[in-house]
């Protein structure tokens, strides 16, 4: 495996093996078979853009050329961060045909974000959108780009420019220069499929977010295992209204287990009800997967909303994970869309769980669901790192065929993230019943969870802490009826420099570090001291029961 990566140890790697998990399959050749099976189908739609899997594969290959000509090549990490466009297909696809490495970025990441990727995977090049729209991606990777020291300066490559020819200007190339009128079958190459194929980000408990290292074999395994548990079908229309390189509508099953299937990727450009309700009608969609607030925004705009005139008849199940999706939500699913609903809980870590077809309806609206695998291993631990008794909260640890073993060149984090034995440690309270659903109770990780994205609380505390005016900062959840979760910041002025910290200059100064928009906090509360625990340190529980109260006191 790749330097910087853990590799599974031999004997579970064989068992993996050995259990047909672990096919050797990688995903250039993926698609190779995709397109031989399902050549003249439907692999993707974005806006009036329609592209079968034989012209995909086409696709994939020319712009490989191009890229290889470029000097892109085995092992070369290259940043991604598109919104939901065809060309994301196109452009990773490509990637993997050379062995080159995407590195999944989200759409809202800023520089602080980007710039923290390229530094860390030492990537080639950044493909962003140069579309026009209110932020200037090319301007942001160029910049980031020129960060890198000399020699290492990366390719920005831009996509869906309306005039491509002035994107020399801004320093960017233009992805159609580097589409190869014929492909060159020497720039392609087989990857190794026991090593990486991508790198994924997690959402973070500590500083800056850590890359995760997936490899073909193990990706591949949740992919097909995800397919068959969602039954999916070369009819299946699936609706990517989510980012759609997040973990989530990529792989479970998203459009990578519906290619598998040989069906059909319906890209959303925005989440929001009218645009996907209408996209369902539309293009009879059968799956969608959401976050809980855009299920409910859904719900809400078909219930005697907005869109309740919509024909949704297609639709056969709606996915919702990324966060907790309360019971009073689940309920109204299958009433108002007339479809079922799958709960997901997942994480781009490694494990996934789905409530399943013949699970009865108190599970599917009372619990998380259960693992993929029969070899997914799952231990319930207390504070003390004992295992509870069945049926008891405690700390979810996990490991398995598709679960990493640790996160890439980050030594010290994971003598934390893992157990010596190879659990990764979630972070998530949970229990687990003994049909083996598993329902999520709350966590022990310093995250926010909001609505689905995730927030370190002290990569933003850093970010704060660079303010002149600030003598401290403790980010804390606060509750919120439509995210589940907002961030609220407190903070403690320097003396003397009271008057200069209030909430707009502080918003203005994270924004212009580059910070992504969901990790901004929402509330700011100026304050001389915080709550102290026991032992002295600041008491992240204090702080949020006093906004909650604040919070509830507003309401009355
Ligand atoms: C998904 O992946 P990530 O990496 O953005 O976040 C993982 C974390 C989990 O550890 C858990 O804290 C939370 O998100 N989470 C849920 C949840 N699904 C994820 N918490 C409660 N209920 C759920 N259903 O979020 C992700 C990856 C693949 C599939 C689905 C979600």
């Amino acid at each position: 495996m790749r330097d910087g990566c853990t590799p599974w140890p031999p004997e579970f790697a064989e068992r993996y093996r050995a259990a047909g998990y672990w096919t050797g399959e990688t995903f250039g050749a993926f698609l190779r078979d995709r397109a031989r099976r399902f050549a003249d189908r439907t692999a993707v739609v974005g806006g009036d853009r329609r592209w079968t899997y034989a012209e995909l594969d086409a696709r994939a290959d020319r712009l490989a050329t191009g890229l290889h000509r470029l000097g892109i090549g085995p092992g070369d990490p290259v940043v991604v961060q598109l919104p939901n466009v065809p060309e994301v297909f196109e452009v990773v696809f490509a990637l993997f045909r050379l062995g080159a490495l995407p590195v999944y970025a989200l759409p809202a990441h800023r520089s602080a974000e980007i710039g923290h990727l390229r530094a860390t995977t030492e990537a080639r090049a950044l493909v962003v959108s140069a579309a026009r729209g209110p932020f200037d991606h090319v301007q942001m990777a160029r910049k980031v780009a020129d960060e890198a020291g000399e020699g290492r300066v990366p390719h920005v490559i831009g996509v869906g420019a309306a005039d491509p020819g002035s994107l020399a200007e801004a320093g960017a190339l233009p992805l159609e220069s580097l589409r190869a009128e014929d492909a060159d079958p020497a720039a392609l190459c087989e990857a190794d499929p026991s090593d990486v194929a991508f790198f994924q980000l997690s959402g973070g408990t500590t500083g800056l977010p850590k890359l995760i290292p997936r490899t073909h074999d193990d990706y591949l395994y949740s992919v097909r295992a995800s397919a068959g548990i969602c039954g999916l079908t070369p009819g299946t229309v699936f609706l990517g209204a989510l980012p759609i390189v997040h973990n989530f509508p990529m792989s479970s099953p998203g459009f990578l287990g519906v290619m598998h299937a040989g069906g059909s990727t319906v890209l959303a450009p925005d989440p929001s009800p009218a645009t996907c309700l209408e996209l369902i009608e539309r293009e009879r969609v059968t799956l969608a997967a959401a976050v809980p607030p855009v299920a409910m925004l859904w719900l809400d705009a078909v219930d005697g909303g907005a869109q309740a005139h919509r024909d949704l008849s297609s639709l056969q199940v709606l996915q919702v994970g990324g966060a907790k999706f309360t019971p009073e939500a689940a309920k109204r699913v299958s009433g108002t869309l007339g479809c079922r609903l799958q709960q997901v809980f997942g994480m781009a870590e490694g494990l996934v769980n789905y409530t399943r077809d013949e699970d009865d309806e108190a599970t599917v609206i009372g619990t998380q669901g259960r693992p993929i695998s029969p070899d997914d291993e799952l231990r319930v631990v207390g504070p003390d790192g004992a295992e509870v008794p069945p049926g008891e909260p405690g700390e979810l640890l996990t490991r398995g065929p598709y679960t990493i073993r640790g996160y890439y060149r980050a030594p010290e984090h994971n003598a934390g993230a893992f157990t010596p034995d190879g659990f990764y440690r979630t972070g998530d309270v949970v229990r687990v019943a003994p049909t083996g659903h598993i329902t999520v109770e709350g966590r022990v990780k310093d995250q926010i969870n909001r609505g689905g994205e995730k927030i370190a609380p002290d990569e933003v505390e850093d970010h704060i802490l660079a303010h002149p005016a600030v003598h401290d900062a403790a980010v804390v959840a606060m509750p919120d009826p439509y995210l589940g979760e907002r961030a609220c910041a407190y903070v403690i002025p320097r003396r003397g420099a009271e008057d200069e910290l209030n909430r707009p200059a502080l918003l203005r100064f994270l924004r212009g570090r580059g910070l992504a928009a969901y990790k901004i906090p929402d509330r700011v509360e100026v304050v001389p001291e915080f709550p102290a625990t026991g032992v002295g340190k600041v008491s992240k529980r204090d702080l949020r029961a006093a906004i909650a109260d604040a919070i509830a006191a507003d309401r009355h």
